[in-house]
């Protein structure tokens, strides 16, 4: 049966253990939520007022209309882009906490920190339009630090996001600005959703779903300065060899599990955990401390330092299952509260750190930027004496792990282009596009759901895709599929890459002194770094003059489940790609939401959600994109 909720071979070994001492996980709470509210499902209860709940029947005689007059379309649409606003302040506020820490560098203030890519912020700011040549780092960091946060302050509704502008092709601008949906603050935004989707306000869905779509770019704009800033403070990814799934635990070592999403506490634990090895061996580890990570905030200790990723969203309560995990250091996002209760049955200590983002029944250590180093000394602290109470009856480690090549941010994929044309970079990748060798690029992204069997779709998708020459990219919970499914190594590339593909992986990866192709996925790290593909998309558009609606590029999120996965999507179709949801997006209550999302949005925007819950048929539609995008170009 395990076979059937996810494809994780972790799983098999550890849902028993589960069931044997009586420990409800995610699918078992899943199973016993069914069946589903339908109403909910289809987007149609409107939960806006305390005259409702409201329910719109779909098919039967009962209402068509809300208490307050409300049609299944305005209800729809109003609960959708409240996601998008959602989304759109998580990724936002991560974002701005970054921003803040780097005008506290700037500032001298904050002594854990420093400026790690100093040639990076540089370049930063040569895109934001800040003088920096001759500068000190500082003056140039407060000038950066302070123009994102702007973005957050701008109250001129002409004048939009600084990194939005600084991050999309003219053509694109000029599109959305003609839609009127540019943000100029991303707080604004969020706040004008909220209210606009108050009761007895917006009821034109179309006008809702255009705010929605604005939402969906202050994300996007949130996404990219918090990727881009934490490069800056962190460093910037860069190929590096390291494994996934939840055989890189260890037996024998304090096992830190880092989780969450923001690397301003997860950066300096790495740090600080190198100076406590001794500590850990004299409490009898005789490996010291083994540092795992855990759904985005794992992804950005692994591509910046290749700390093995050990579980993405639906394995993150397995993690714990092994009773090898001394310590689950959560910040912000994605963290199942039921944790806390599974932690309390094995000697695990769950340490949530962030003061908005507690969970009942765990232990707290609050994190401030200006004590970070020794908030992260206690957390290590915690974690050895955890370890002395380990039992180890109780542990049981799965033997699976994956050997994966990561850190392909947008530099790095240029740098490797470079050995093959220093001068142009990108021009062998667009020979290689032109000329057929690469079909096109799909870039997975999101979460699990519960609503499809783990990571299998995402496996599916990519085998297919990459036997047809698509070039893969991949981020969040999906580089997490990939990685931990053995698709992120060179192996992979033999095995499943088309002819050409291969050959155009195995020219970059040798000439990178790789001994051997890229590997077939190329990992761009957490949610967040969607916006470094975009970044890649940009600069391809920019060298043929196109606009990216003309690219051979598409999305894929078949297993979409958060409000900031709604807000990705979105702003990823309105940029002009088309993207795939394997997840029934819950809008389909309403004809005419759902009509302008798969359908006018082409017309709108050249991006448009296509649903398919198939994996093959998914592949088989994706291909079919890439290749009447193709033609459309001529080549
Ligand atoms: O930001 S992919 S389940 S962990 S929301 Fe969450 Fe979805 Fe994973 Fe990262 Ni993104």
């Amino acid at each position: 049966m395990n076979q059937n909720l996810s494809l994780d071979p972790s799983a098999s070994v550890l849902l028993p253990v589960a069931k044997k001492e009586k420990i409800d996980t995610v699918w078992d709470r899943h199973k016993a939520m069914q069946p589903q509210c339908g109403f909910g499902q289809l987007g149609i209860c409107c939960r806006v007022c305390w005259k409702g709940p409201c329910r719109i029947d779909p098919f039967g005689d009962g209402p068509k209309l809300g208490i307050c007059g409300a049609t299944a379309d305005v209800i729809v649409a109003r609960n959708v882009i409240r996601m998008m606003a959602a989304g759109a302040a998580a990724h936002s506020e991560h974002g701005r906490h970054v921003a803040l820490a780097l005008l506290g560098v700037a500032e001298g203030k904050l002594e854990d920190y420093q400026i790690r890519d100093e040639a990076k912020l540089r370049r930063i700011a040569g895109r934001l339009g800040i003088p920096e040549a001759g500068r000190e780092p500082r003056e140039v960091a407060r000038d950066v630090a302070l123009a994102t946060l702007f973005d957050f302050q701008n109250q001129d509704h002409h004048e939009p996001c600084t990194w939005l502008k600084a991050s999309l092709t003219e053509k694109r601008l000029d599109k959305l600005a003609g839609l009127e949906v540019l943000p100029h603050n991303i707080d604004a935004v969020v706040t004008g959703i909220m209210a606009r989707t108050n009761v007895g306000c917006d009821a034109d869905p179309v006008n809702l779903i255009l705010g929605g779509v604005k939402g969906a770019l202050a994300d996007f704009n949130g996404m990219a300065l918090a990727t881009e800033l934490s490069d800056v403070l962190f460093g910037t990814p860069r190929p590096v060899i390291t494994a996934a799934n939840l055989g890189v635990l260890k037996e024998d070592a304090v096992n830190i599990a880092l989780h969450g999403h923001n690397p301003l506490l997860s950066d300096l634990v790495c740090e600080i955990a190198h100076t406590m090895e001794d500590e850990a061996r004299r409490a009898g580890a005789v490996a010291g401390i083994n540092l795992v990570g855990v759904c985005c905030t794992g992804n950005e200790v692994l591509v910046r330092h290749g700390i093995p990723l050990a579980a993405n969203y639906l394995s993150q309560e397995l993690a714990l299952l092994t009773g090898a995990v001394d310590a689950m250091v959560v910040d912000v996002q994605c963290i199942m509260p039921s944790i806390a209760e599974i932690g309390s049955c094995f000697h695990t200590e769950i340490v949530t750190t962030m003061d908005d983002c507690k969970i009942a029944g765990t232990r707290h250590v609050s994190f401030k930027e200006e004590t970070g180093a020794e908030n992260a000394r206690q957390i290590v602290t915690l974690a050895i004496e955890a370890f002395k109470r380990r039992n180890p009856q109780r542990v049981l480690i799965p033997d699976f792990k994956e050997t994966s090549i990561v850190g392909f941010g947008a530099e790095a994929i240029l740098e490797a282009l470079a050995l093959l044309d220093a001068e142009d970079p990108l021009k062998p990748l667009l020979d290689n596009i032109v000329n057929g060798n690469i079909r096109g690029i799909a870039l997975f992204a999101g979460c699990n759901s519960t609503n499809a069997k783990q990571d299998s779709s995402f496996v599916t998708m990519a085998k297919k895709l990459a036997s047809e020459n698509v070039l893969l990219l991949a981020t969040g919970c999906g580089a997490g599929a990939f990685a931990k499914h053995g698709l992120m190594n060179q192996e992979a590339t033999l095995s499943y890459a088309g002819d050409t593909l291969k050959g155009v992986l195995t020219a970059i990866g040798e000439a990178a002194g790789l001994g051997g192709p890229l590997p077939l996925v190329l990992h761009m790290g957490s949610c967040v770094d969607n916006s470094r593909a975009v970044q890649v998309a940009v600069a391809l558009a920019n060298k043929i003059g196109v606009d990216l609606d003309a690219l051979p590029l598409v999305a894929s999120a078949p297993e979409a489940m958060s409000e900031k996965a709604v807000a990705i999507g979105t702003w990823s179709i309105a940029l002009g790609i088309p993207t795939h949801l394997g997840i029934m997006p819950q809008v389909t209550g309403s004809r005419a939401v759902t009509g302008l999302i798969t359908e006018t949005a082409k017309d709108l925007l050249g991006g448009y959600f296509l649903v398919e819950p198939n994996p093959e048929a998914a592949a088989d539609k994706l291909l079919a994109v890439i290749d009447e995008r193709r033609r459309a170009l001529g080549i």
